[in-house]
């Protein structure tokens, strides 16, 4: 049979780099040909060939209410048809901006952006910019997208300066960011202790999501936050994955953590370019056009986009929304330990809200070295032999999964029926 994946992906190549407009799409990590997709709607998603796959991808986080929801579709379309830009302000602007303050009430005050990238960098230079400061503390295995000064890896000791992890980023663009261990509250006490004047900035996914799934202590949290208000540094909550997806006020509500600043994408746009940084009034007053931080973008607060993420957040605030999709995922997590178990294969799982993770080792991992350390040959075999049987998951075992409202029961059953023949196969 003709594999019009391979065809597409070959076609791709020769006008695009490595064939694809983002890397994890490449399946670099798991090998293999991408699948190029069709058309997607509710839990599942068709690709070239009109292979059928429950989707555990949602869009790496945006999809939470399903693809092609009817609501979703007809307030695009409805938006599209007044128009798709205009570069002036829009009342949809206002009732996002309205929305995501009554939902996250840390968030006084927020700029709309096309991209989590843009919302991160924009948060840094924002923190920068209200304390006078120039240093920053990120996390080995937290992405915060692609901004040249977060683009570091873990030096070899501990604060040490570190080095960019890309090409095309001077080591002078990185020469203030520190990189530290993700749940080690006494790293973060050491950095304080030797730098606490100079940073502007801790920024953290709350819960990690760029390792795999990966939960934080309460400890590390609760650290983070007094040795920010203690040197007067700004706490930043990146959450550009969690937020609206591990609870409906984000991880700061799970956790009872407040940030100064929240940086949000993914959800809030429903599948389209859209996301945001905010916080307290007084930190957001530094911003342009009545601050000194400079910040812009052609089609911030899109109202198309911002259509597609109003009918999502009125989908996601009715009653019970959470309750089911944590259950549902819940039940996948546990699912999947209990296959793998029966099977005799190393394995654990874990969820939170509409995130989940999965990892071929004895214990859940605390920080990305024990991501590293778990049997990665072992993931990319079960990720073949779950997509064989039409179950997409993450082409990655550094990526967290997502469960959408559309993944009913039947979709967790056949995926756990499929995950028993592929640890049996894995087995052996
Ligand atoms: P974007 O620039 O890709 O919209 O957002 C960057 C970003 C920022 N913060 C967090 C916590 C994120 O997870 C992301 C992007 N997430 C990845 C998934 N690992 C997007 C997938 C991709 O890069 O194609």
């Amino acid at each position: 049979m003709t594999d019009k994946n391979a065809i597409l992906f070959e076609r791709a190549q020769r006008t695009t780099p490595g064939g694809v407009n983002s890397p994890v799409r490449a399946f670099r990590q798991v090998g293999g040909t991408p699948r190029f997709i069709e058309r997607a709607e509710g839990a599942h998603m068709w690709d070239a060939n009109g292979g059928r796959y429950i989707d555990y991808i949602n869009s790496w986080g945006p999809t939470i209410v399903g693809h092609a929801h009817p609501e979703v579709v007809a307030a695009v379309q409805a938006a599209c048809a007044t128009g798709l830009s205009f570069g002036a302000p829009t009342e949809a602007e206002i009732e996002m901006a309205e929305e995501i303050t009554r939902l996250m009430p840390s968030i006084e005050e927020v700029r709309l952006v096309s991209s989590g990238t843009e919302a991160s960098m924009s948060a840094i230079r924002l923190a920068r910019g209200a304390t006078g400061r120039a240093k920053i503390i990120k996390f080995d295995g937290c992405y915060h997208g692609h901004a040249d000064s977060l683009l570091v890896k873990a030096g070899s000791g501990l604060l040490t300066f570190n080095t960019p992890s890309s090409a095309g980023v001077p080591k002078e663009i990185t020469a203030h960011t520190i990189v530290l261990d993700f749940n080690a509250p006494d790293q973060l006490e050491r950095a304080f202790e030797t730098h606490g004047a100079a940073i502007a900035c801790v920024i953290v996914e709350p819960v990690a999501g760029n390792m795999n799934l990966v939960k934080p202590t309460p400890e590390f949290l609760s650290t983070m936050r007094r040795l920010c208000s203690a040197h007067g540094a700004l706490l930043i909550f990146d959450e550009v994955m969690c937020g609206f997806r591990v609870a409906l006020g984000g991880a700061q509500a799970l956790y009872g953590i407040t940030p100064d600043l929240t940086v949000l994408g993914k959800v809030i746009g429903g599948g389209m370019p859209l996301a945001a940084f905010g916080g307290r009034r007084e930190i957001m007053q530094h911003l342009s056009p009545i601050g000194a931080v400079y910040q812009a973008g052609t089609l911030s607060g899109n109202p198309v986009a911002v259509a597609a993420g109003l009918a999502t957040l009125r989908i996601i605030e009715r009653p019970g929304f959470y309750e089911n999709l944590g259950s549902a995922t819940a039940r996948l997590a546990q699912g999947l330990e209990a296959e793998a178990r029966a099977a005799g294969v190393e394995f654990c799982a874990d969820s939170i809200g509409g995130m989940f993770g999965f990892y071929f080792c004895a214990n859940r991992p605390l920080r990305v070295a024990d991501v590293a350390a778990s049997d990665i040959e072992r993931f990319k075999r079960f990720f073949h032999l779950m997509l064989a049987r039409g179950i997409y998951l993450a082409p990655s075992a550094y990526e967290a999964g997502f469960v959408s409202a559309a993944h009913d029961a039947a979709c967790i059953d056949e995926t756990l029926v499929a995950a028993r023949a592929a640890f049996a196969q894995l087995a052996h």
